[in-house]
């Protein structure tokens, strides 16, 4: 059971290196989310996932629990299970668990050591699923393994990580999707819902800090990949409410006017100037039905805890 490689077209610390030069020279500094995962920021957002204040882990763990036998009715034999950005892939066992017909379980994610442990594990557990990891980056062009005798194929996107993508991104995920999965495809998908930003902000700001060590983490990785010169303490993390566009917003915001090299190239930041890190959008379910639809995807259920905070959904064409 070894995972599929699916090397990037150039290599990662070129591309890593252009994401940051270019995002650094535009008038809002920017950088794609993407790269807060490393090891270390792998091991934070799995720490973040535990905190009191980020409810979106645990209540849709809950969800799925509640809504798993229902889903099972909805789910046909033989159906290969297809996780999106699999991770540590903790949910993904209500569904191995509850949906007794799966014959494949293919967790699909960029960090391949994490994952390979992950596939083994589960293995162990679900000795009669064909498991087939595959190491890609899930919002760029992959292929999937054969799954010989499977019938159908279920995507399973939790988390809420379409939250993170933008209308364009979601767009071409989701018609993507339709490829991976075929004719006779189905969709789970995890997302957040709007809510007050009273429990937003704690749960993008942590008291403990480990929010702001995610984030500051970028910085960390820059200056060790890209040979760049940032004192992490020389920026503070802080997560804001957009209610027009309806998300949170991580920025780092530079508590001094400073110079900083990265690559041999000087970017200059003045005091209070921010580098917006990430997006995380929380939907209504109209704006979610929307955004499926455009891409042909048809919302069948959806399932959500008794406070609206955090909804899953079956999805078919
Ligand atoms: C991975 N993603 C769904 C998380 C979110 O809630 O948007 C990432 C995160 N960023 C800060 N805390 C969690």
């Amino acid at each position: 059971m070894l995972a599929e490689k699916h090397p990037p077209a150039s290599s990662e610390l070129d591309a890593f290196e252009q994401d940051v030069i270019h995002g650094l020279s535009q008038q809002q500094k920017t950088l794609p989310c993407r790269w807060l995962y490393d090891d270390r920021g792998s091991q934070l957002f799995e720490r973040i996932t535990q905190l009191p204040e980020y409810y979106p882990t645990r209540t849709e763990t809950a969800i799925l629990k509640n809504c798993v036998s229902d889903l099972a009715q909805h789910i046909g034999p033989q159906a290969a299970l297809i996780e999106y950005g699999a991770g540590a892939s903790v949910k993904t066992q209500i569904l191995l668990k509850h949906l007794t017909h799966l014959s494949a379980y293919v967790p699909i994610d960029v960090s391949g050591d994490f994952l390979e442990d992950t596939a083994q594990r589960l293995q162990q557990t679900f000795s009669h699923l064909n498991i087939q990891p595959v190491i890609a980056d899930f919002t760029s062009p992959f292929t999937l393994p054969a799954l010989g005798n499977s019938r159908s194929k279920v995507g399973f996107f939790p988390g809420s990580t379409i939250g993170n993508l933008s209308d364009d991104e979601i767009h071409s995920f989701l018609t993507a999707a339709h490829q991976h999965l075929g004719d006779n495809r189905q969709f789970i998908l995890g997302f957040d819902l709007h809510k007050s930003a009273d429990i937003l902000i704690p749960a993008y700001n942590d008291a403990a800090g480990v929010t702001a060590c995610f984030n500051l983490n970028l910085l960390d990785r820059i200056n060790r990949e890209l040979n760049a010169n940032f004192s992490t303490g020389g920026f503070k993390h802080d997560a804001r409410w957009n209610e027009n566009e309806s998300r949170i917003e991580m920025h780092l915001v530079s508590i001094a006017k400073q110079r900083i090299t990265i690559a041999g190239k000087t970017i200059e930041f003045e005091k209070g100037e921010s580098i917006h890190t990430e997006n995380s959008r929380k939907f209504c379910l109209d704006s979610i039905k929307t955004l499926c639809h455009n891409a042909n995807w048809a919302m069948r259920k959806v399932w959500m805890d008794s406070d609206n905070l955090f909804a899953v959904a079956l999805m078919e064409p």
